[in-house]
């Protein structure tokens, strides 16, 4: 006891003297020490763009700050700390400091005496490029079914797994044709996140933004070279990893009745091992209506996105289109089959325990696909029910609020729409600017400088995406109907909050920038051996929901985030989650780089 005491004086005492000692040595030689208290996006800032970063401090405000340029050692910028700022629900108090006004492309640094310097940083043209690419290359080594060959994957390389040729009927999904334990091949497709199940709703949403992203970018999508298997034919990179997915899709439809079965799934999830060692049986499960209507929503999309490139998918359009059709009947004849995996259970064996996917509504179901659905075909059968079912507010999508999908594809098309549903895409407009004008209010003034984050609501499982990115490609919606520059200005200000302008301080995309997330709950990262997680992906986020029962440091809502393998409520990655970060930062990238 008497030594211990001893010893932490005797400490502190030393401490002290070395704080004193590296202070005499920092006035006399300028050395500050890197801090990881200031907090930017770590990829950098695009030259012509805003560029903020925040400072986290109790006492400072309207401190000095200086930007060096790394290469010529310069100081290039002078200027002050904001006010400190209050979160409303954070005990942590933040100042802000801009230094948009530092255009010339190089490497540099903040100083801030009072603090410390930052981690060096880029000032780039094209400065989401690379990530967007990585974003979409995180597809491709999710497929199942297929090896992950090693001049595509490099280290990630793996063999096959799930070939999904001998799947089973569930008890819950027989009918004529179809007996339970029946075999059938439903190949092909993405894992959905870290688990190694195949589920058609959010299969659907993800596949829906990506090729919302196709209509919006083509051009760009155009250059994008993913080193993927079919890289260099005649079709974007873009679509051609969406394929994989949709091939799997295809073969979820009962070619009884068109209804599409619910999920592709071992009855409880797989421990954390390879794909090849999988060996559980794997089921299709009951036919769903908001399966089906996901399905029908982006196959119609694919339809008319895919008939471009018949040379490389012959035949694809014209079966996307009839498959949609097909599955939106048998939808307006079951509205009410929502998936409920408890009374599933009750009722048949084996019991399924892995992700539900479940809803209460299938309306905003309804109305993407009807959308879809007369866009592609032009028949006024659907834009009834589009009419019907048309939402009267905007609601930032996710996979079980798909109305959202609807909007933007009516957006898109709003100058070729005629005068019977010119209405609807008017609606729309006005509907998602109305959203975008709320979300925009008193951002300067925000914590982090950013739209996104500022609320305790704003942090959920998978909110990095469900809350932030979705929010920053609403952001490049506003922008594209009104070309006002400060939507998108709000648009990178949620990527630079997903990078790294956060309570934080993660870049929560795996690969990217200097402290990113390392252990995700991703059975392809944990069991390939190798240090580095597959590299390009979205982690869920902060959650003070907890569900995983891990034991967080805080109940900070902003920072209750594990980088723990355990910690699926926070550190997941999902195809839905990555499918509206890909958009965001393929957006951005398309509008603000030089190419
Ligand atoms: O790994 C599963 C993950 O994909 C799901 O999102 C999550 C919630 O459904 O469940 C994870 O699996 C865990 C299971 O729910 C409970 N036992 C531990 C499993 C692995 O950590
Ligand atoms: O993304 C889903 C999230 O919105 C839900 O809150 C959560 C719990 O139901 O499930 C998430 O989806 C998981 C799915 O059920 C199984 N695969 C992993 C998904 C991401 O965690």
């Amino acid at each position: 006891m008497y030594h211990k005491q001893f010893y932490n004086t005797y400490s502190t005492t030393l401490a002290l003297a070395i704080v004193f000692l590296a202070g005499l040595i920092s006035c006399t030689h300028k050395e500050l020490i890197e801090s990881d208290s200031i907090r930017f996006n770590q990829l950098g800032f695009y030259p012509s763009e805003e560029k903020v970063a925040v400072v986290f401090s109790d006492s400072i405000g309207k401190e000095p700050f200086s930007i060096r340029n790394l290469e010529t050692n310069k100081i290039v910028f002078k200027g002050k700390l904001s006010e400190p700022r209050t979160s409303s629900f954070s005990d942590k108090k933040t100042t802000v400091l801009t230094f948009t006004d530092v255009t010339t492309p190089g490497k540099y640094q903040i100083e801030i005496p009072a603090i410390g310097k930052s981690h060096p940083f880029a000032i780039k043209d094209n400065l989401l490029k690379d990530i967007a690419l990585a974003g979409l290359k995180g597809f491709y080594y999710q497929r199942a079914s297929t090896p992950i060959e090693e001049k595509y994957a490099g280290k990630w390389n793996r063999p096959a797994g799930h070939p999904d040729d001998k799947v089973l009927i569930h008890a819950s999904a027989v009918s004529p044709g179809r007996p339970e334990n029946k075999i059938i091949s439903s190949p092909k497709g993405w894992y959905d996140a870290g688990d190694y199940n195949k589920y058609v709703v959010n299969s659907g949403f993800t596949v829906g933004v990506l090729l919302a992203l196709y209509e919006d970018f083509a051009i760009y999508t155009y250059r994008q070279n993913a080193n993927i298997p079919e890289s260099g034919n005649g079709t974007p990179d873009l679509l051609n990893e969406t394929y994989w997915n949709i091939d799997w899709m295809l073969s979820m439809q009962d070619p009884y009745d068109g209804g599409v079965y619910h999920k592709l799934t071992e009855p409880q999830f797989e421990s954390f091992i390879k794909p090849i060692d999988c060996k559980k049986p794997r089921y299709v499960i009951t036919k769903t209506v908001t399966a089906a209507l996901d399905f029908a929503a982006s196959l119609a999309q694919a339809s008319r996105i895919y008939s471009d490139y018949e040379t490389d998918y012959p035949g694809a359009s014209e079966k996307m289109l009839a498959a949609s059709r097909r599955a939106f009947d048998w939808a307006l004849k079951n509205p009410t089959a929502l998936y409920s995996q408890e009374q599933m259970n009750e009722k048949f064996d084996p019991d399924v325990t892995t992700g539900a996917y479940g809803d209460r509504t299938a309306d905003d179901e309804f109305f993407w696909a009807a959308v879809e659905l007369y866009i592609s075909t032009q028949d006024e059968k659907y834009l009834k029910v589009a009419e019907q079912y048309a939402p009267d507010k905007y609601v930032l999508p996710t996979w079980s609020r798909v109305s959202g999908l609807g909007e933007w594809t009516l957006i898109r098309y709003a100058a070729s729409l005629d005068e019977k549903s010119e209405a609807l895409g008017a609606k729309a407009k006005q509907l998602l600017l109305a959203y975008a004008d709320s979300a925009s209010q008193k951002v300067e003034t925000s914590p982090y400088l950013a739209p996104y984050g500022r609320d305790a609501k704003d942090f959920f499982w998978g909110c990095n995406s469900d809350g932030a990115s979705n929010q920053g490609a609403t952001f490049i919606y506003a922008w594209m109907i009104t070309g006002n520059k400060s939507y998108l200005t709000n648009a990178l200000r949620n990527m630079d909050y997903v990078l790294g302008r956060n309570a934080t301080g993660f870049c929560y995309v795996t690969g990217q920038g200097y402290k990113s997330t390392m252990n995700p709950h991703h059975r392809l990262s944990a069991s390939d051996e190798l240090e580095d997680p597959i590299p390009g992906l979205l982690a869920g986020g902060p959650n003070p929901g907890k569900q995983d029962r891990c034991t967080y440091p805080t109940d900070i809502p902003d920072e209750c985030y594990l980088d723990e393998q355990a910690s699926y409520a926070t550190n997941e990655i999902a195809i839905n989650w990555q499918s509206l970060f890909v958009y965001l930062s393929t957006a951005l990238d398309a509008v603000l780089s030089n190419e």
